[in-house]
C-alpha cells in the first residue's frame, strides 16, 4: 500500500473536466462538444489551443516560478496514473495556493481554450485523473489548510481546503477526539477535494453513509473562474437546489472543489474488528445478515475477500511473522488462528471482517452463534489496535498486490447481494485459465470489487470479460460504478447505469445550468444516448 500512498501526489478529478472548461463561453462557437463513442478511440479535438511560451509567462506572473511545473520528471509523475495504466502528454502542472489563483487559472484557459484537468492524489483508479492529451494540469496540493474545526457549536464541522491529505484529517480529528467519516486504503495520497469530487465511498459507509450526507457545504470553482460559494456548515438549509450535491461525485466535469465543510463523528469509544472464515460466498451473505441484525448500528464496516483474493495477497503482502489475534474459537478442523501467522491462514476459506464500536462480549456472542449456526469455519479478534491493523493491511493490500501481480482489469460494481457472486463465478468460466478472478470489496455496502489478474494486458481478455460484465451488471440492475467513479475507463459506459433520458437530462443541465454545449451529432447509434465527454 505504501507504494500507492507514496506515488500519489494530485487531487482525483475527471479528464471530462478538461473539455468542459472549454465548452462555455468564449469557445462555445469554436467548437461542439466531443463525445467518446464505445465504437470510437479518443481523438484530442484539434479545436483546443496549444499552451504558448506566451501562456507559461502569464502563469508564472500569476503563480510565480514555483507554481509553474514543467520538469520532464514531475510532469511524467502527473501524467500517469497509479495503475500505470493510463498515460497523457501534458507539458504543465500549475499549482495554485489559494481559490483566487484556481479562478484565474480556469479564466484564462477558458479564454485561450486551454483544456485543463484537475488532478489531486492521482490514486483515482478509472483514468479520471489524468489527462487524456496535452491539458495543463491543475494541482491543488498546495491548498492544504485547516480553516476551522468547530466541537462546541456545531459538534465535529470540520473546514478545510482541497488539497488536505486524507490521512491528515484523520490525524487532526484523532487528536480532537473525531473521525473522519470516510477511510480509504489510499488515505494516505488521497486527498479530500478529490474526495468529494469522485464521491469516494470507502471502508466506513456502512455506518457513516456516503459524502452526500456528511459534506455540509462546498467552494468551487466553475470552468470561466466563478467561484460559487456553497461553503454552509449548517445542518438543514433548505433554500433552494442544494447545488453542492451536483458537484459531489460529478468527477471535476462541473468545476474544482477548493474547499470543504463536512461534519464527522465523535471518536468511538472503542473499536473491535473480527476477522472471520467462511467456507463459502454464500455463508459471508448470511453472516453479514446476522451481523447487521444482532449488531445493528453500531458495525461500521463488513468487507469481504475470497479465497483467490487472498491467496494472492499471501504470496505478495508481507503479512508480519507473528501471532496477530487472539483465538476465539477454534474450527472444526481444530485450526488454531492464534498459534500461527498470518502467511497460514487457510486459503480455501472466504474471509469476512465485522468492525465496529461493538463490545468485546457482543462479538464474542456473535461468532460463537455464527460458528455454531454453521456461517463461520473460524475467527479471531484482534485484541489491540497492531492486531486490528494487521488484519486491515489484508484486506488493504490487495489493490497493490494486484499491481505486483502483472496487468489487471479493475471493476468495481454494486449489485444486489444474493447474485453478487454469481458474476464471479460466471466470469471465471468465461476467461478459462488465461487469467485469475479475484473477488473483493465492501460487502456491507453491496459493492463488489472484481479484479481480473493476467501476465500481461490482453485484448483476447478484455474481450471475454467486455461487454459482458457490463451486460452482467445492467441485466441485474447494478451500478457498472459503484464508488471509483466512471474517469476515461468507463465514461463511454454510462448507459448501462442509466436510462438516455437521465443522460439526456445530464447533458441538457449541463448546457443550461453551466453554459457547457451539448452536441447531438455524437449520440451513439447503439444506445441513443450521448455518452459524457472526455477531454478533446
Ligand atoms: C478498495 O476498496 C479500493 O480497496 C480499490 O476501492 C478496489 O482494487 C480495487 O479494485
Ligand atoms: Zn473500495
Amino acid at each position: 500500500m505504501e507504494k500507492w500512498r507514496a506515488a500519489d501526489r494530485l487531487l482525483k478529478f475527471s479528464s471530462r473536466f478538461a473539455s468542459a472548461v472549454n465548452w462555455n463561453n468564449s469557445c462555445k462557437s469554436k467548437q461542439g462538444k466531443y463525445f467518446y463513442s464505445v465504437a470510437t478511440t479518443v481523438h484530442r479535438n484539434p479545436l483546443f489551443s496549444i499552451i504558448s511560451p506566451d501562456d507559461i509567462s502569464y502563469f508564472k506572473t500569476l503563480l510565480g516560478e514555483r507554481g509553474v511545473v514543467q520538469d520532464a520528471l514531475a510532469l511524467d509523475a502527473a501524467n500517469t496514473d497509479w495503475m500505470g495504466k493510463y498515460r497523457g502528454s501534458s507539458k504543465l502542472l500549475l499549482q495554485p495556493k489559494n481559490t483566487e489563483e484556481v479562478s484565474q487559472i480556469l479564466k484564462y484557459c477558458n479564454s485561450r481554450c486551454l483544456a485543463v484537468v484537475p488532478q489531486g492524489g492521482n490514486t483515482g483508479l478509472v483514468g479520471g485523473s489524468v489527462p487524456v492529451f496535452d491539458e495543463v494540469i491543475i494541482n491543488v496540493g498546495l491548498m492544504r489548510n485547516i480553516l476551522s474545526f468547530d466541537k462546541v457549536i456545531v459538534s465535529g464541522v470540520l473546514v478545510c481546503e482541497a488539497g488536505c491529505i486524507l490521512e491528515n484529517l484523520i490525524s487532526f480529528l484523532d487528536d480532537e477526539g473525531f473521525i473522519m467519516p470516510l477511510d480509504l486504503g489510499a488515505k494516505g495520497s488521497c486527498q479530500i477535494g478529490g474526495n468529494v469530487s469522485t464521491n469516494a465511498g470507502g471502508l466506513r459507509l456502512l455506518r457513516y453513509g456516503s459524502l452526500h450526507g456528511s459534506v455540509l457545504g462546498l467552494e468551487a470553482v466553475l470552468a470561466n473562474g466563478t467561484v460559487l460559494d456553497m461553503l454552509g456548515t449548517l445542518r438543514k438549509d433548505n433554500t433552494g437546489y442544494d447545488l453542492k450535491h451536483l458537484f459531489i461525485g460529478s468527477e471535476g466535469s462541473l468545476g474544482i472543489v477548493t474547499k470543504v465543510s463536512i461534519l464527522t463523528p465523535p471518536k468511538l469509544s472503542s473499536v473491535n474488528i473480527a476477522f472471520l472464515a467462511c467456507e463459502d460466498y454464500t455463508s459471508c451473505q448470511k453472516l453479514l445478515l446476522e451481523a447487521k441484525k444482532k449488531l445493528g448500528g453500531i458495525l461500521s464496516a463488513f468487507e469481504f475477500l475470497d479465497s483467490d483474493a487472498m491467496s494472492l495477497v499471501s504470496s505478495t503482502t508481507f503479512l508480519g511473522t507473528e501471532n496477530h489475534g487472539q483465538e476465539v474459537i477454534k474450527d472444526k478442523h481444530g485450526q488454531d488462528f492464534t498459534s500461527i501467522d498470518l502467511r497460514a491462514l487457510p486459503l480455501e476459506f472466504w474471509y469476512s471482517y465485522a468492525s465496529g464500536s461493538i463490545f468485546m462480549e457482543n462479538l464474542e456472542a456473535f461468532l460463537l452463534h455464527s460458528v455454531e449456526s454453521g456461517l463461520v469455519a473460524n475467527g479471531v479478534l484482534a485484541q489491540d489496535i497492531n492486531q486490528a491493523s494487521s488484519f486491515w493491511h489484508i484486506r488493504e493490500g490487495l489493490p497493490e498486490a494486484l499491481m505486483k501481480a502483472g496487468a489487471v482489469y479493475k471493476y468495481d460494481l454494486s449489485l444486489p447481494l444474493e447474485k453478487m457472486y454469481d458474476l464471479v463465478e460466471e466470469m471465471r468460466v468465461q476467461i478459462g485459465p488465461a487469467a485469475k478472478v479475484v473477488a473483493y470489496g465492501h460487502l456491507g455496502d453491496g459493492n463488489l470489487h472484481l479484479n481480473i489478474s493476467a501476465p500481461a494486458y490482453d485484448d483476447n481478455i478484455l474481450a471475454k470479460i467486455e461487454p459482458f460484465v457490463y451486460e452482467w451488471t445492467s441485466k441485474n440492475r447494478g451500478s457498472i460504478s459503484a464508488e471509483h467513479g466512471l474517469g476515461l475507463m468507463k465514461a463511454a459506459k454510462i448507459h448501462y447505469s442509466k436510462s438516455p433520458e437521465t443522460v439526456r437530462l445530464m447533458i441538457d443541465f449541463d448546457y443550461c445550468v453551466f453554459e457547457l454545449l451539448p452536441d447531438t451529432s455524437c449520440l451513439d447509434d447503439n444506445h441513443s444516448i450521448i455518452c459524457l465527454c472526455l477531454s478533446a
